[in-house]
Parts: structure tokens; sequence; C-alpha cells
């Protein structure tokens, strides 16, 4: 008796999971909510409303997004002192009137900041004191700007070498080793409701993941730090999800929650093998690395599909412990990784594709929830 119920109740899975493959209309962040929110890095385009139907699908589909570019510290204060928040405002219409959560990218990285902020007078270097004031500027100006707008901040980014020291960025150098604890009293005391995180890729890689958990670790006791943000730009094959599931637990034990902040699945061969989101890490083109200029095979297709399944098992494992998982984009033509490590490629990592169709790895995900849903 009991086994034919399940027998019934299977069919009817697997008939709404056929439902779901017709239509985009189920919505990935309302089927995720009680686990953690379902993110999308969207540019400008979308978050303006220009690109009306990428606006439409994204807020069909999402209740987290983080803008790609809008604020970082180039595009909110390109001259000192001089803010600029209309792109980020627009962004902040588009997800109110969506009820989307926003996830703020970035404050302070050793990317995307104009050279003034580290000049000093008559061509010198500028002090630590005078880096810092204008770190603290920022800071202020941008998540004031923002107070209660804006859910979660990236406070840092990518401060972390692979080997767990401090990358030598102009931050390093000028203000020490502190200026990530710096970056986060000044961001807890100008929107003390907003969630700090410290935010990197690789963060699985173990001697990286360990030096960002003691990081973390230290931050949580001085109450400056509320979670690690997993970049997870991963490839079809690496890494394994035992070096996910171990970051996650890591984390975790150091007392802060994971968010996953930039997923996205490169399926395209790297020529140097190497596994990095450092955009100074280009390669050459070669046409053998641009194998799927037409679509994308079934069978890579089914492969990419089920990588995504297996990284959002152990997501939905850690659920207790997972605040948010964002994709680094909406679909597969927007993506940066069709210009990265490689340009002019054609990059197929993302959940929906260049016609804004849902791929076998949305499905996946949707079917993954379904069939966990039956079983609770
Ligand atoms: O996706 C972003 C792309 O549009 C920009 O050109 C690039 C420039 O730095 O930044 C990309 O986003 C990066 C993010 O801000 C930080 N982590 C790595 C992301 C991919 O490069």
């Amino acid at each position: 008796m009991m086994k034919k119920a399940l027998l019934m109740l299977a069919a009817a899975a697997s008939v709404t999971a056929l439902f779901a493959a017709d239509t985009p209309k189920t919505n990935l962040g309302k089927l995720y909510e009680k686990d953690f929110l379902i993110g999308v890095a969207l540019n400008q385009r979308i978050t303006s409303q220009q690109d009306k139907q990428r606006a439409e699908l994204a807020a069909s589909q999402f209740n987290c997004l983080t803008p790609e570019n809008c604020m970082k510290w180039d595009a909110t204060e390109p001259q000192e002192g001089k803010f600029n928040f209309g792109p980020g405002d627009d962004l902040v219409k588009y997800a109110q009137k969506n009820k989307i959560k926003i996830h703020g990218h970035t404050l302070i990285w050793h990317s995307q900041t104009p050279q003034w902020v580290f000049q000093g007078e008559n061509g010198q270097p500028a002090t630590r004191e005078l880096v810092l004031k204008r770190m603290k500027n920022h800071i202020e100006g941008v998540m004031k700007h923002y107070k209660g707008k804006v859910d979660a901040w990236d406070v840092v980014n990518e401060a972390f070498n692979e080997d767990g020291t401090l990358r030598n960025s102009r931050w390093k150098q000028i203000v020490g080793d502190d200026f990530i604890e710096k970056a986060f009293e000044f961001a807890r005391a100008a929107d003390p409701s907003a969630k700090l995180v410290y935010n990197d890729y690789n963060a699985y890689n173990p001697s990286k993941r360990d030096g960002i958990a003691k990081l973390a670790k230290e931050l949580k006791k001085k109450g400056l730090i509320d979670a690690v943000g997993m970049q997870a730009h991963y490839l079809i094959d690496y890494p394994s999800t035992k070096l996910i599931e171990d970051a996650i637990k890591k984390y975790a034990d150091a007392g802060v929650m994971v968010m996953v902040t930039e997923m996205d699945v490169d399926v395209l061969p790297r020529s140097n093998g190497r596994v990095t989101a450092d955009i100074s890490a280009t390669q050459e083109y070669q046409e053998k690395n641009n194998p799927y200029t037409k679509g994308l095979p079934d069978d890579v297709s089914k492969k990419l599909a089920d990588r995504y399944e297996d990284i959002f098992k152990v997501f939905l494992k850690h659920s207790k412990n997972m605040y948010s998982v964002t994709v680094w984009g909406l679909d597969d033509g927007t993506s940066w990784l069709n210009g990265f490590p490689v340009r002019g490629r054609t990059n197929h990592p993302l959940l929906f594709d260049r016609q804004l169709k849902q791929k076998p790895c949305y499905d996946a995900l949707v079917k993954l929830k379904q069939q966990q849903g039956l079983r609770k």
C-alpha cells in the first residue's frame, strides 16, 4: 500500500518536472525559499530595465540580485568625494518593485578602484592615514546612501593568494595587513543592519580556505563579519564536491554563514589548466578551445546539468549554514566567461541559454528540489 502511494507520488512528481521543463514559469527562488536565497548577478542594461526581456525573466526567477559592476568603486566614486549613485539607484528601484533582495558588490577590492585612491601629493604614494580616510569616506558614502536597501555587502573582495597569505595589493602595501579589519569596522558602523561579507574565488582551495577561515574567525570574535562569500567560478570537472563541502564546513565552524556569491560552470577547455577568476590571467585564442559555437551538444549539456545538481545537493545538505546561492549572470549570452580567460569564445555556463530558454541544468535544479520535497 505504502509502496503504491510512493509510486503515485513519484509519477506526480515527474509530471510536475515535465511541466516545469516546458515552461519558464517555475520560480526558482520560491522553490528554494526554505533553504536559501537564489540570486543572480545582473548588468546595468537589465537593472535599468532597458533590457526588458531579461529584466522580466530575472524577476520571475530570483529573489536576490547582485550588481555585476555598477556598485564597484570606479562606478560609485570615480573622483574623490564625487559619488555617482544613478545606476545603483535604478537597480534599487527595480529590486524593490520586484521584491528582490540586494547583495552589494563590492566596497574594497584591488581591481576596478581608481588610481587616485592610492595617490598622495607630488606623485608620491598616499600615506596610510590618507588611504584609510578615503576608505572610510567611500564605505560611509556608499553604505549610508543604500542603508536599509542593501541586505548584504561584499566589504572586502579577493584579498587572499592561493597559499593563504594576503595578496600584495595597494591596500596591503600602503595600509598594511589590517586594511581588512579597518574596512569591516567602517562598514559595521556605516550600516549596522547590513550583513557583512568577505568574498573570494577559489575559496574551496584548502590553503586559501584556511587563511580565509582564520580571518573570518577573528573578525567574528569582534562582531565584524557575518558571512564568507564563496564565489564558485567552477569548471565542469573541478573542484570536487568534497572540496566544496569541506570549505562550507570550515566556514560554518568559523562561526559565519556561507553565501555562494558568483556561481557559474565553465564548459570550455582551459589550455593551461588554471582555475582562477583573476581577470589578469588571460590566454590566447585557439580554435580548438572554442568547440561549442553552434550550441552545446546534448552530452555536454547533460554533464553540465549533473554538475549543477551534484553541487546543489551539497548546498542543500548544508542549507542551515547557507544564506544565499547566486549565479554570476542570467544567461549564457551575457556571461563574463565568453571573454575570459580567452576573448571571443562561446561559453555556456549558466541556467538560461542565449535565447533565454531554460537549460537542462535549470530543469535539474527544479527536479532536485521537487524530489527532495517529496521525501520530506
Ligand atoms: O562580471 C564582471 C565583468 O563584467 C567585469 O568586466 C569584470 C571586471 O573586473 O568583473 C566581473 O565580475 C567579477 C567580480 O566583480 C569579482 N569576481 C570575479 C568576477 C568575474 O571576473
